[in-house]
Formats: C-alpha cells, structure tokens, sequence
C-alpha cells in the first residue's frame, strides 16, 4: 500500500492522497396507592404512603446515585498531553511517551510505531483541523501497529478518524493480545480526509468522523496496521461502540450537592421510619387498652 512512512517520527514524507500529515516544523413517586389506613376513623393508623416511601427507600437511593455518578465508564483516549511526534508507548499504562510525558493508566500500551501528532495551529507538526479532541491526534508510520489491554475490553470499539485513502479492515480487534486469536470487530475507513471541511484555521486533513462497532466476548488487542502513513485517529473509546469525549469529573458543587442530597435523604428516611414506628407502637398500646376495658 503506498502512503506508508519509513523512518523515525520527525521525517517529512509524503502520504498518499497528496496530504504530509506532519507539515514542516515551521509551523416521586409513582401512582399515589391511595390512603389506605389500619384502624378505625378515631384510633392512631400507619398511612401506606408512608409505608411506601420507607419501604422503596432503598430503590430511590439507588436511583439517585445512578442519576448522578458517572455510568461505569468507557475509556476515551484523546492523546492530549502526548507529545508532538513522540511515540505514546506506555502512555496510558503507567509509563511515559517517549518525550517523558505520563497520562492515566488505563493499563492500554501501545507497540512503538504509534506516536502523537500535535496542531501546527498550536504549534507542533499537524497538517490537520477539526480534530474532535483539540490538539493531538494518533498516527503511525508503518505496520506492525498494535495496541494491547491486557485486562480486556468488552462491548464495543470506537473512535474518530480522517482517511486519506480508503482501505478495507483498516482496524482489527481480536480476543488475543498482539493480533492473535479470534477477530471480533472489523473497521473498513472510505476517504473522506478533506470532505465539505475547511481548516481551523488550515490543516488539509480537516473531516474526522465517528465509527464503532459492538462485539460479544472480551478484547484483548486492537490491529491497526493496514491504516499506516494515511489515517489519523482520536478519541479511541473501549467498551462502547460510539466514540464520545472523556466522561466528565463531578465539579466540587455537585460533589457537595451529592453530599447533601445524600444526607438529607438518610434523615428523611430515618425520620418516617421513627414516626412509623412510633405509630405502631401506639397502635398496639391503643389495642393493649381495649382488651383491658
Ligand atoms: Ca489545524
Ligand atoms: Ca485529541
């Protein structure tokens, strides 16, 4: 496939489709059940709307700890901090870039070939726009380029490319580390680098699209060799078949409204089961009364 890039990260070569990816550096409540009371009309009675709220108290803490805390998360990869035509490497596995850069360990490493690509907008060597993830981007010059998980992934891949040219099972997921095993998921990525885009301002590789793919099983290792020199990458996400942003951290005004929502709830709860309690007990002192008469 022509478009492949020999040599370290920092060469200048053209790609096929006429882009140099790297330019030069000069740069509540459900339905009411009703007032249904025990006892007659003059003696003390346990209301069942009461009963329920205290009863469903478990379920509407759930509920809400499921509204509010982030849903068990996919791993968005947007390869900011990653250095400018530096190899990501362990990056993302509790390591270092080859420039000494060190993002989350999301325990994902990544074989030599990949290396980030900064804005030349901002100052690094892109010939690119429009990224969904302002400024840096994955590339790779040639095949083999394969990222592992060791811990596995599971229910979708996905993530936002540019394309210089097309190819057919660009991106491959398998059940084995290192491309080995069973093939789960395969991308074919059509040209659309330069589609109805303009730069931001310039970049010729301006269109990036969003692509994913469900699979059943567990991934271990992602093949992206045949896209080498002509496709770009971002926002790679593990375990959801739509690429998205990183999910966001709770800001600290949320966290304390959390906080306080929490606690508010606990003592509502705690309230209505002492006041149910409270009745029963006069219920039984009532019934203990007019056996005695
Ligand atoms: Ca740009
Ligand atoms: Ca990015």
């Amino acid at each position: 496939m022509s478009g492949s890039v020999a040599g370290a990260p920092g060469n200048r070569s053209p790609y096929a489709g006429g882009v140099d990816w790297r330019r030069t550096q000069t740069k509540c409540c459900p339905t009411n059940p009703g007032s249904l009371h025990f006892g007659n009309q003059n003696s003390s009675f346990i209301d069942l709307r009461e009963a329920y709220h205290v009863n469903k108290f478990p379920a509407v803490l759930s509920l809400l700890l499921i509204l509010i805390l982030p849903a068990q998360a996919a791993v968005v990869l947007t390869f900011e901090g990653v250095g400018d035509l530096a190899s990501v490497l362990e990056y993302y596995n509790g390591g270092a870039d080859s420039a000494g850069n060190s993002g989350t360990d999301y325990g994902i490493s990544f074989g030599p070939s990949f290396f980030g690509l900064v804005d030349q907008d901002v100052g690094g060597s892109g010939n690119f726009a429009n990224e969904p993830s302002a400024s840096t981007v994955l590339l790779f010059q040639s095949a083999p380029a394969v990222l592992n998980v060791p811990a596995g992934f599971d229910t979708g891949f996905s993530f936002f490319y540019s394309a210089v040219t097309a190819i057919t099972g660009a991106v491959n997921v398998f059940d084995g580390l290192n491309a080995t095993g069973t093939l789960l998921a395969s991308f074919d990525l059509p040209t659309q680098f330069n589609q109805d885009c303009v730069g931001d301002p310039t970049g010729a590789a301006c269109n990036w699209d969003p692509i994913g793919l469900g699979f059943a099983g567990t991934a271990y290792s992602v093949d992206f060799s045949p896209a080498a020199g002509v496709v770009g990458f971002d926002n790679i996400t593990f375990g959801r078949a739509t690429p998205g942003a990183p999910d966001p951290v709770p800001a600290p005004g949320t966290l304390a409204l959390l906080g306080l929502g929490l606690a508010g709830l606990v003592l509502r709860h705690r309230g209505q089961a002492q006041l149910t309690t409270t009745r029963t007990r006069r219920i039984a002192q009532r019934i203990r009364l007019d056996r005695a008469i």
